[in-house]
């Protein structure tokens, strides 16, 4: 009822009567005057006037499972929306959610992560009021091999909602990453289960650097956020509404297909080493190369310093410019 209130409200331009709530979720209205405690509590700034009812006049940034659930203008992405003022690991929780038969579009977000995790063992900063750290759980009935290609299509809806909340234009760099201005704002991390070479479910964890002014001294030089580079904050719930809907769309084209073919010239024109010279490191060895662009199936194609041409598949390689991080 919390989230429908707080919708209700922000719909509203004006005041919404006491009465007016108590019969739409027929309940008293002691219970809609907790309920505008709770939200005053969690930082909404709710107006009430005797015999007018109640005004939503701000709301800062505030991230809760009510905002959140006012917000979402999806189909079925955050239908369930599970959130955490502060956990392990939104991917964690949401394997856990996953083995307990949690659905399809499934969505697991954090304020907070002790234990964030990037690929191969490595972390993610996030800490508590400033980032998107979110997890969706996808239940697609597709090959494992083909699930790498998830990260591809969610790197394209991150872009695509930043864009539509901020007016930034990150760029992607493959696989899984998005920059501004040559630093990473964005990190995603696709991990799956599978039984019998069926998927069983896929996580598809989004990290987000939204209103940090600072970073950690080990990532300062490689790290941004969207409000360092508008200058301005923005409003998470807002950002992830926008981003889900994206995906859903973005979802949609790679199941038609089962393949990246819909959405790979959208991808190789925000390609931030396309046409660039990158240094290739392959745990069997460093190397140099022109980044070309991704085919359908999500890799990189490189062509070497003697023309030869080479096909990426992420998984175990890195990408880096020559001069530094892009
Ligand atoms: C990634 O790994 O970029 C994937 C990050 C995925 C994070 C999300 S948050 C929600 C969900 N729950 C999780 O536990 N994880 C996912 P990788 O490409 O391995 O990059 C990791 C590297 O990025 C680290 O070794 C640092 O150098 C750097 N890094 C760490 N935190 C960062 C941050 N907040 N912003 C930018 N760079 C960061």
């Amino acid at each position: 009822m919390k989230g429908e209130i707080l919708k209700l409200l922000k719909e509203t331009d004006g005041y919404v009567s006491g009465q007016e709530l108590c019969r739409r979720f027929g309940v008293s209205r002691t219970a809609v005057w907790k309920v505008i405690n709770q939200l005053k509590e969690e930082g909404y700034e709710i107006e009430a006037v005797r015999n007018r009812g109640y005004a939503l006049k701000g709301a800062g940034d505030v991230l809760s499972e009510a905002e959140l659930l006012s917000c979402l203008k999806t189909e079925w992405a955050g239908g369930r929306t599970v959130y955490f003022d502060a956990t392990d690991s939104t991917n964690i929780q949401a394997r856990r959610l996953a083995e307990a038969h949690a659905p399809h579009g499934t969505l697991v977000v954090s304020d907070r992560q002790d234990g964030g995790k990037g690929r191969r063992g490595r972390s993610w900063a996030s800490p508590s009021g400033v980032g998107i750290w979110m997890s969706l759980i996808l239940r697609p009935e597709i090959a494992p091999s083909s699930a790498s290609m998830l990260t591809l299509a969610a790197a394209l809806s991150v872009r695509e909602g930043i864009q539509e909340e901020t007016g930034l234009s990150p760029l992607i760099k493959w696989p899984n990453d998005l920059v501004l201005n040559g630093k990473k704002i964005c990190g995603i991390l696709t991990e799956m289960s599978t039984e019998l070479m069926e998927i069983q479910y896929v996580i598809t964890g989004i990290g987000i650097n939204v209103n940090q002014r600072e970073f950690p001294s080990e990532i300062r030089d490689t790290a941004t956020s969207l409000s360092l580079e508008a200058g301005r904050c923005f409003r998470r719930s807002s950002l992830i509404a926008a981003i889900l809907k994206a995906f859903e769309k973005d979802y949609a084209a790679f199941l038609k297909t089962g393949d990246l073919s819909l959405l790979l010239e959208e991808y190789n024109a925000c390609l931030v080493n396309r046409g660039k010279e990158v240094c290739i490191l392959d745990p069997s060895g460093e190397y140099r190369a022109v980044a070309e662009g991704i085919d359908e199936s999500g890799s990189l194609l490189v062509t070497l310093p003697d023309g030869t041409r080479r096909e990426i598949i992420s998984g175990e390689v890195s990408v880096r410019g020559i001069y530094g991080y892009v």
